[in-house]
């Protein structure tokens, strides 16, 4: 059951979060407790990087505000970026950025949403159907999840496999009909469309099918790992589950 979303169309952000996050600074901190948690606790070497993006906001973002938990991250260009796919299947696979260009793609329309508040409406996103890599590698029996690991190093997400094998999650290669850059986590990132947008792993590099769900980053740091948008995380008005 746990692969069937909630009716997430049209959910209004909480206006608590709206107020909050248009609301200034360290008020809007204050409102987002496991934030503000995180920033206190020991990660002094990525607080002060801003991992939670509140005052990141992107030039020319459109309301997308740039996150990295990493302090740099390197360039990966078309001809030395690579996607390994492993774990618990049968065929493990290195895609190259043409491999991902040469396989179909799938275009998508729907907000954007960050659990801290944000949101970016009817943003176009664009790539390889995460099941299409996962039908190509051939998953064992038994296998129940998916890693994500990324190439700044230090970011990692999680879903369950039948979250993964969902029509609405891709490993992107465009954004607004244009290439993802590298603030967006190009040359490739996940795309988990009906999720929190911490799901959604910039710069990936590496999908690992296990036998268990291993909590992402921030959700070692007390984030669902079940992210979907109003329903999870507190956040929301939305009734929880
Ligand atoms: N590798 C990596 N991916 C990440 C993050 C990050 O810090 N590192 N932050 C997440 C969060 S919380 C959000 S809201 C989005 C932000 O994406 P953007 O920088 O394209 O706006 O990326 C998600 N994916
Ligand atoms: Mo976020």
């Amino acid at each position: 059951m746990n692969s069937r979303p909630p009716d997430t169309e049209g959910t209004p952000v909480g206006r608590r979060l709206v107020l909050a996050v248009l609301g200034l600074g360290a008020a809007g901190v204050v409102a987002a407790p496991v934030l503000q948690r995180t920033l206190e606790s020991g990660l002094g070497a990525v607080a002060d990087k801003d991992p939670t993006g509140l005052t990141g906001l992107l030039p020319n973002g459109g309301g997308f505000r740039y996150y990295s938990v990493a302090s740099s991250v390197p360039e990966r260009s078309a001809d030395d970026y690579r996607l390994t796919v492993d774990g618990l299947v049968d065929h493990p696979a290195t895609y190259t950025l043409a491999d991902l260009e040469g396989l179909p793609q799938t275009r998508m329309v729907r907000d954007v949403q960050c659990v801290t508040g944000w949101r970016v409406p009817g943003t176009p996103f664009e790539g390889v159907r995460l099941s299409a890599l996962l039908d190509a590698a051939g998953v064992r029996a038994g296998a129940k999840a998916v890693r994500f690991t990324c190439f700044d190093g230090a970011y990692s997400e999680s879903l369950t496999l039948a979250q993964a094998r969902r029509a609405d999650v891709l490993v992107a290669l465009r954004l607004r009909d244009q290439p993802l850059t590298h603030s967006h986590g190009g040359p490739v990132r996940l795309y988990v469309a009906p999720m929190y947008f911490y799901k959604s792993a910039k710069w990936l590099s590496g999908i690992t099918v296990t036998d268990s769900v291993r909590p992402g980053y921030w959700e070692e740091l007390g984030y669902d790992v079940d992210a979907w948008v109003g329903r999870s995380n507190g956040r929301d008005d939305a009734p929880t589950v």
